[in-house]
């Protein structure tokens, strides 16, 4: 492998039977001692797996352009190696708009009851209620940031557990419609629960019976050019030791200046319902800006400027070299 980063675990074992003088480590300590050989994630590779999801356009159920993404999505876990489920189902949207939905599912080690769980959502949002231009409002976004760059961040790393499986199973989830939720300009009652419509299906209905695993990780707009990570609210209120954990692996790692280790707001995103439905511990990665005017978010929050030159490469290297470790450390 050319630039594997080399992580060493330390197993400490209760009492040491190291003879007096000798410095050396014993045969007991050297199997206690494991290196963890963790794949160097390539950003420009999920950078293209961004870009190729915009291509299609936005991303909105019942488009065409959704059609084929979810094809795409599909073909790519498949060609990766996952075992792939297409969970299609039909969602009410805040105006009673029926909205064909699928999550599409990429499990590796289906078999294994040591399970990491990895989420993003695929869809991108049908208004750019956020635009400066009022003419915009009514108009799709690429969604490059906001869905794309997750998606993008975790088709890569499927690709590396192609080529090196980690000790865990991992289940890839991109979740649908999240991003249906109502405009700013609509005038009824805007529910929270008219966000996040495919995970709370999944958390309700998943791909398998009785499905759990050890943690969730939600990856939600991570490819920003100014993006810092904060702990995000109920990240802190159900999986506080996960979410600290990625936070020191990513400061270990140097990527201290994405991952600040103080609170950030509170989100209802995906995780709230994997959370509260499904009671899988789930942090969510989101991007805070205590103070940014237009969205704590992030300048193109919601905006046509969401797209392919609001990406940056750092900024998918930092999550995605960050997640992969922890990926790759857990036992
Ligand atoms: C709310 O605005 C309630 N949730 C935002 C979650 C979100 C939208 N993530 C991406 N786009
Ligand atoms: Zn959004």
């Amino acid at each position: 492998m050319t630039s594997a980063v080399m992580s060493l675990l330390l197993f400490s074992c209760g009492s040491s039977n190291r003879k007096s003088g000798n410095q050396s480590t014993t045969e007991s300590e050297q199997e206690m001692m494991k290196a963890i050989d963790v794949p160097s994630f390539d950003a420009d590779s999920a950078f293209q797996y961004t870009k190729d999801q915009c291509d299609f356009g936005p991303r909105v159920p019942n488009s065409q352009a959704h059609k084929a993404c979810a094809k795409f999505l599909a073909n790519k876990l498949r060609s990766f190696g996952a075992q792939v489920t297409e969970q299609a189902v039909d969602l009410i949207a805040y105006d009673d708009k029926m909205l064909h939905c699928v999550n599409i599912i990429g499990s590796y080690k289906p078999e294994s009851k040591k399970r990491i769980a990895l989420f993003s959502h695929w869809d991108s949002r049908p208004f750019a209620d956020h635009d400066s231009d009022v003419k915009n409002r009514h108009t799709p976004i690429d969604g490059a940031n906001d869905g794309a760059s997750g998606v993008g961040v975790l088709l890569e790393l499927a690709r590396q557990i192609q080529k090196k499986s980690p000790e865990m199973g991992v289940d890839i989830v991109f979740f649908d419609a999240e991003d249906y939720g109502a405009p700013e300009y609509y005038k009824g009652e805007k529910k929270d629960e008219y966000w996040c419509l495919g995970s709370q299906y999944w958390a309700r209905q998943p791909h398998v019976s009785d499905y759990m695993a050890r943690y969730g990780i939600l990856l939600d707009m991570v490819g920003g050019k100014d993006a810092s990570f904060y702990y995000e609210y109920y990240s802190m209120q159900y999986a506080s030791k996960l979410t600290k954990k990625i936070w020191s692996v990513a400061k270990e790692l140097g990527y201290g200046r994405y991952f600040i280790s103080e609170d950030g707001g509170g989100v209802t995103d995906d995780h709230v319902f994997v959370n509260q439905l499904m009671h899988l511990p789930t942090t969510d990665i989101i991007p805070y800006q205590a103070n940014n005017k237009h969205s704590s978010f992030g300048s193109t929050w919601h905006t046509l400027n969401d797209n392919m030159s609001a990406i940056s490469v750092e900024t998918l290297k930092a999550v995605g070299q960050t997640i992969t470790t922890v990926v790759y450390r857990e036992q």
